[in-house]
């Protein structure tokens, strides 16, 4: 989202924003709401406290920035953390992350004669990280571009709660996945349809679903347009499918893995 946006010397924010580097972004936005605190008690600005969000990508975020993310948790900052989650290190041409999910292709996980799948690695699960463990949290939720409203409505409650909140957004990647660009919607749709991407804010340490699909659809639906993972074997694709299934039935929704 930096170097997309900010190449080459302008940007289109029409706030402020200012860069900070993918290992600390939870560390750059606890020094500007410190500072805030300090200048207003001071006297030394008449401005408002402001609202104060990163925009980290799953790289920024899961990984190399999760120490960062962490401690501002711990310290109990006022921001809102935004991880947009592209399921890889997409700007430096498409590595794998802790996100990427088990068989994906990417540069770093090609799939070849030794690893047919690819990934071998199942995903972290980022948000479920942060939901425990942070008893200065004030709020948590999923959310994805497919389903902007609720989004939004996600980042203002994030922005109202007054404390550390934390938003974790899917985010279809044409390039990375390999999925033509006017399907970057449907994408999000399906994701959320085959549960391979739940949506759910916590609620007072309860996952509570904001979107519940009517029929959860077998995730081959969503997997089978995306180049990312045309080599995988049925095996493979059995695999992700009990992955899914695992992921709903943590936050509540018991799926029996479709008869292929
Ligand atoms: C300390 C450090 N290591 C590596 C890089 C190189 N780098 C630049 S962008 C990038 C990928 C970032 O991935 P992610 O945070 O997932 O964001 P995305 O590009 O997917 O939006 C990397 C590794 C860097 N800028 N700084």
């Amino acid at each position: 989202m930096y170097v997309a946006n900010t190449s080459y010397g302008c940007g289109p924010w029409a706030v402020p924003w200012i860069h900070a580097q993918i290992t600390n972004g939870g560390a750059v936005a606890s020094g500007i709401e410190a500072a805030y605190k300090a200048m207003i008690r001071k006297h030394k600005t008449d401005a408002e406290f402001p609202n104060i969000i990163v925009m980290a990508g799953d790289g920024g975020s899961a990984d190399i920035g999760l120490q960062a993310l962490s401690a501002a948790f711990y310290r109990g900052h006022n921001i809102l953390f935004i991880a947009y989650d592209n399921e890889s290190y997409a700007n430096t041409g498409i590595q794998t992350s802790p996100t990427t999910p088990y068989g994906a292709w990417t540069t770093f996980s090609p799939a070849g004669p030794v690893i047919p799948e690819g990934k071998k690695l199942m995903p972290k699960d980022l948000p479920k990280m942060m939901a425990h463990g942070h008893p200065e949290l004030k709020y948590l939720a999923t959310a994805s571009l497919a389903y902007p409203l609720d989004l939004m409505n996600k980042v203002r409650r994030g922005l109202n709660a007054q404390g550390p909140s934390f938003l974790y957004v899917h985010a279809p990647c044409p390039k990375g996945w390999s999925f033509p660009a006017d399907k970057t919607v449907e994408m999000g749709k399906l994701a959320v349809e085959t549960g391979m991407f739940q949506l759910y804010e916590l609620n007072e340490g309860q996952y509570k679903l904001t979107y519940q699909p009517k029929e959860i659809k077998p995730v081959e639906e969503y997997i089978k347009l995306q180049g990312r993972f045309s080599h995988l074997q049925p095996e493979h694709i059995q695999k992700l499918q009990q992955f899914a299934n695992g992921r709903l039935k943590e936050v509540g929704i018991e799926v029996s893995v479709p008869a292929q």
